[in-house]
């Protein structure tokens, strides 16, 4: 069989032909005559998927032989994007693949846009766990992402009649050639049911946690492939599907239709994605979904680590050594207990031995101190649906509390805001606190987030582990959001420095110097030129409208969210509109033509988010179409916002803005990717803003509006002392209540506008409106010189080496994990 195996595949122009020719053939059974683009894009990834899976065996059997230490990066989340163009430029088959292509006919361009994108992420969090995902492989550490395979991931947006309209994204309807069905990785997970208790021999009282219902985990795997490297990682996703047992119980019982409906029922547990800010409905679905992936994932792991256990002198208490768990946000915590309940209950450890593993295995990262977005479980629907690990979260929290009783005698206070049990009518799991009580390391994703993390949600916790809680600031991956997304900036790098820079963007640091060459900064420009001109087509192909690519191009693309005021956004842009109706044509001349791109998704329930796109699409309606504007000012709502949109966007942008209330981002990451691409920030002292500002110099960065440590003071002020509104916001809220951009019904609009009153401006919408139009007032003033705006730009650009996720990743596997990198070297 060894002598059967095959070596690697050859990559020669003449080999990749016949291996495409040979999936079209065999694979996709068509005759070998002309294929439509769609066709050739699966014989293609077909193709590409067989050179990866080369790699990727050879990996994982490897590490397994090695037996190294192993990060498992659990996360709700993953927003991979593409993975034809990502998979032939990191494999370094760019190249060959577009040329053995080209001379049969196809474009690899044209081919790569036929893919469909996998949304199984909401935004932020989703695309951190991707990005890392790519460092992992890239620095060729053994990790493992895990997941869920939702059947229908983010919905897709569309703008119907000025609104936006969600429909469902069935993202496997072509099917999906990068996943491979593992047919022999299945695991039993149980839900409902009750405890039984009982003793031992030795009169030791036992659990077993028996009855409700089982369901199956089927687990789907797909390459994740390392940039000039051998290493391909695995990212492993879930799917439930009904068990066998299931179907005979319930199908003996004699009701046919009934049985089947079960059936659909155990099916549903993964078919859909949560947005955030998701109201109350389908909660108990989220829980489900959230135990169900806990529990695939941990038997899993259990599985691959007990291999080792009984060789040489691994014990249960090794497994600290060989496993790290990284929990992205609180939605994987059932995790803990649910270790607890394995090692408790199925090895019979006693207890303090199984919470000093479990406390040495998991890590958690926080990515938000928003009240509104803390995970809380009610009790009663935990102890219906997990009624063991409601038991074992229980004596977690008496165990806790006997320490801080210790700590604290008698602070009442201190114990009921640090008991994981909230004492509400129903009480409530709080997520946050069990994951902080069972984790070893708590981490921000941004220096001031981390601050506010220790100062306000945590004090206590702080006081009691001052060593548990540490700051790793986010980063991403300049594979995809460099290299791929910007070529034309990536050939001016490697032209300057090799082509090292992609896996270790220190490297671009002495390019700093070259923004004093005046023939340099004409190649750069260059380069963003190509990206804005290729964004117009795109607009012009896609929208039909037409963008000048000499203006200004200034983007705004993340989720809707009133804490990230896209309203701010749209009072300037109304100020604007009305400065320039106003115009004298003296005073026109002096004014800086822009386009103003929004793009983000609004959660379906979220009112004022989706007024806030009504909004932004009623505004451009008529700025477009007014004469005034003509070349001075374009506003596009580009619907659908998603990875492969922001590959077209980010790289085409001058400005973009991230002008959360300071506060309230807890780092951002599109942030990063702009200034990367050669953009420039309008910005509030918020996230990893500050941290980029300080990387690439005051000077190279537009900041306005209040400080994280002003807010409070602020409010206070602003609720029994209301300022007077200045007198340019007055104007523009002014025009939208008038009904220059048209009046719903519903009064979408004075919703939004009622909201800046200052006796209730949370968001400091009012009080921050003149220093953002100062900072946009900078950002157009530089912008008219442009050799001085094209060395901010490279300047800027090449100072961003840390916010690399290979940085972060670094930071977290010497801080967090205890890991080493494991190079995998191919045979020959
Ligand atoms: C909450 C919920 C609750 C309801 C169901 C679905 C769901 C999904 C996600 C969330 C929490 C989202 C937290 C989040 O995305 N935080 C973002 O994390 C980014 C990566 O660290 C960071 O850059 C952003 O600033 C932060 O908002």
């Amino acid at each position: 069989l060894w002598k059967l195996s095959s070596t690697y595949l050859p990559n020669d122009v003449a080999s990749l032909q016949r291996s495409l020719v040979r999936h079209v053939e065999y694979t996709l059974a068509r005759r070998r005559y002309k294929l439509d683009t769609s066709s050739f894009y699966q014989a293609t990834a077909h193709s590409v998927r067989d050179r990866l899976i080369e790699r990727w065996t050879d990996t994982q059997q490897y590490s397994a032989k090695k037996g190294a230490k192993k990060v498992y990066y659990l996360s709700l989340e993953f927003l991979i994007g593409r993975s034809l163009g990502n998979a032939v430029s990191n494999l370094g088959l760019r190249g060959a693949y577009a040329e053995a292509l080209r001379q049969i006919g196809y474009d690899l361009e044209d081919i790569m846009s036929e893919e469909k994108e996998p949304a199984l992420g909401n935004g932020g969090l989703g695309r951190l766990a991707s990005c890392f995902l790519d460092t992992l492989a890239t620095q060729n550490y053994p990790a493992w992402g895990y997941g869920i395979r939702y059947k229908y991931g983010m919905f897709e947006q569309r703008i119907v009649n000025g609104k936006q309209v969600e429909f469902p994204d069935y993202w496997l309807t072509d099917g999906n050639p990068w996943e491979v069905e593992r047919l022999d990785v299945q695991y039993p997970v149980r839900l409902f049911g009750h405890v039984r208790e009982f003793q031992d021999p030795d009169g030791n009282t036992l659990y077993a946690w028996e009855g409700g219902e089982v369901v199956m985990a089927q687990a789907y795997d797909t390459p994740i492939p390392g940039y000039g490297t051998y290493n391909t990682n695995n990212m492993r996703l879930w799917s439930s599907k009904p068990s066998h047992e299931f179907n005979l119980a319930s199908f003996n019982a004699g009701n046919y239709y009934g049985a089947v409906e079960a059936k659909e029922r155990c099916e549903s547990i993964t078919s859909v994605l949560y947005p955030n800010d998701a109201t109350e409905e389908g909660k108990r679905l989220r829980l489900k979904q959230q135990y169900f992936f806990v529990s695939a994932t941990l038997q899993d792991i259990y599985r691959r680590f007990k291999k080792n256990v009984g060789r040489g002198s691994t014990t249960m208490k090794n497994m600290p050594d060989k496993v790290a768990i990284q929990l992205n946000d609180t939605h994987p915590a059932i995790a803990i207990p649910e270790l607890m309940r394995l090692l408790l209950d199925i090895e019979r450890l006693p207890w303090d031995e199984a919470w000093e593993i479990t406390r040495k295995v998991f890590a958690y990262t926080n990515h938000t101190i928003l009240p509104e977005a803390l995970e809380k479980w009610p009790v009663p629907m935990i102890t219906e649906l997990l009624p063991r690990h409601m038991q074992i979260i229980y004596e977690i929290n008496h165990r806790f509390l006997l320490e801080v009783q210790k700590m604290w005698p008698n602070d009442t206070a201190r114990m009921s805001s640090m008991s994981i049990i909230e004492e509400s009518s129903p009480k409530m799991v709080r997520m946050s606190n069990l994951a902080v009580i069972g984790s070893h390391t708590v981490n921000g994703v941004a220096m001031i987030h981390t601050k506010l993390l220790k100062s306000l949600l945590f004090p206590d916790f702080l006081l009691m582990w001052p060593e548990k809680f540490i700051n790793v600031t986010n980063g991403v991956t300049p594979r995809r959001w460099l290299l791929q997304a910007n070529p034309a900036l990536a050939s001016i790098y490697t032209g300057m420095v090799g082509p090292g820079w992609v896996n270790d963007l220190k490297r671009l640091e002495p390019i700093k110097t070259m923004a004093q060459d005046p023939q340099f900064r004409q190649r750069w420009r260059a380069a963003k030129q190509t990206n804005k001109q290729a964004l117009a087509e795109w607009l012009y192909r896609s929208m039909n409208i037409r963008v000048d690519p000499n203006a200004l191009f200034d983007m705004q693309i993340k989720r809707i969210h009133e804490y990230k005021r896209q309203l701010l956004n749209v009072l300037g842009i109304v100020h604007r509109y009305a400065e320039i109706t106003q115009a004298t044509p003296e005073q026109r001349k002096t004014m800086v033509p822009r386009v103003h791109i929004i793009a983000g998704k609004a959660a379906p329930g979220y009112v004022m988010a989706k007024n806030l796109v009504m909004l932004v699409c009623a505004v451009s309606e008529v700025v477009n179409s007014d004469a005034a504007c003509r070349d001075l000012l374009k506003v596009v709502f580009v619907p659908n916002f998603n990875v492969s949109l922001a590959e077209i966007l980010i790289p085409a942008s001058d400005i973009s803005q991230h002008i959360s209330t300071a506060g309230m981002e807890a780092s951002g990451t599109g942030n990063m990717k702009f200034v990367m691409n050669g953009g420039l920030i309008v910005g509030t002292m918020d996230g990893a803003n500050i941290e980029i500002e300080q990387a690439i110099g005051e000077h190279n960065m537009f900041t306005f509006g209040a400080k994280a440590d002003q807010v409070a003071a602020i409010r206070r002020k602003m609720a029994h002392d209301p300022p007077k509104i200045d007198p340019r916001l007055h104007r523009a809220m002014g025009m939208i209540r008038a009904g220059i951009f048209g009046k719903p019904d519903d009064g979408a609009y004075n919703q939004l506008l009622d909201a800046i009153d200052p006796r209730k401006d949370v968001y400091l919408t009012a009080h921050d409106f003149p220093s953002y139009l100062g900072a946009i007032a900078e950002a157009d003033a530089a912008y008219q010189y442009e050799e001085k705006w094209t060395a901010k730009c490279i300047e800027a650009a090449c100072s961003m080496w840390m916010f690399s996720s290979d940085r972060t990743i670094r930071e977290y596997a010497a801080k967090i994990w205890n890991v080493e990198p494991l190079p995998f070297r191919p045979p020959r």
